[in-house]
């Protein structure tokens, strides 16, 4: 069953659409699930920085760890031909495509926080991470100050 869909797919028959290069909508849908996996993650250490949960040392580790993996995947999202599509909205800002150094730059300063908060949350208790997780936040209000528009 296999071999027959891998010679399908040599023969150029029946290619499902998601083996194709990817459209700029893939690549609206890629980066917003990034962002949404990261919120899921981040909200939650949030809590636990801020008191609202008790602070669980594994779980916020893991978490960090999320982070620092998810971070440095976000750049890859924000292709040519993904600025606007007409079916998936996308808040990117219009000046993201002329200022890309700057905005490679912010997403750098991301990648750089989330692995310092993974490394510290293998040892710091809550009020140790607190900066680390402080750093995040900032590096998060950085780029959507400048490159994510409006609600
Ligand atoms: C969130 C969220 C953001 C960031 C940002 C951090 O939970 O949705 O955009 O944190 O507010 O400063």
């Amino acid at each position: 069953m296999k071999k027959a869909w891998i010679l399908g797919v040599l023969l150029g028959l029946a290619v499902p659409g998601w083996v194709m290069a990817a459209s700029g909508d893939d690549a609206i849908e890629y980066r917003q699930g990034l962002f949404r996996a990261l919120k899921w993650n981040f909200s939650d250490m949030g809590a636990m920085i801020q008191e609202r949960k008790p602070f669980d040392a594994a779980r916020f580790a893991q978490e960090a760890d999320r982070l620092a993996a998810l971070a440095p995947m976000l750049g890859e999202g924000f292709i040519k031909g993904s600025e606007k599509s007409e079916t998936v909205p996308t808040r990117a800002a219009s000046e993201l495509w002329y200022q890309r150094d700057r905005f490679d730059q912010l997403m750098q300063q991301l990648e750089e926080k989330t692995a310092a908060l993974a490394e510290a949350a293998k040892h710091e208790d809550r009020d140790g991470l607190r900066p680390y997780f402080g750093q995040v936040a900032q590096a998060c209000k950085a780029c959507h100050d400048r490159y994510r528009e409006r609600d």
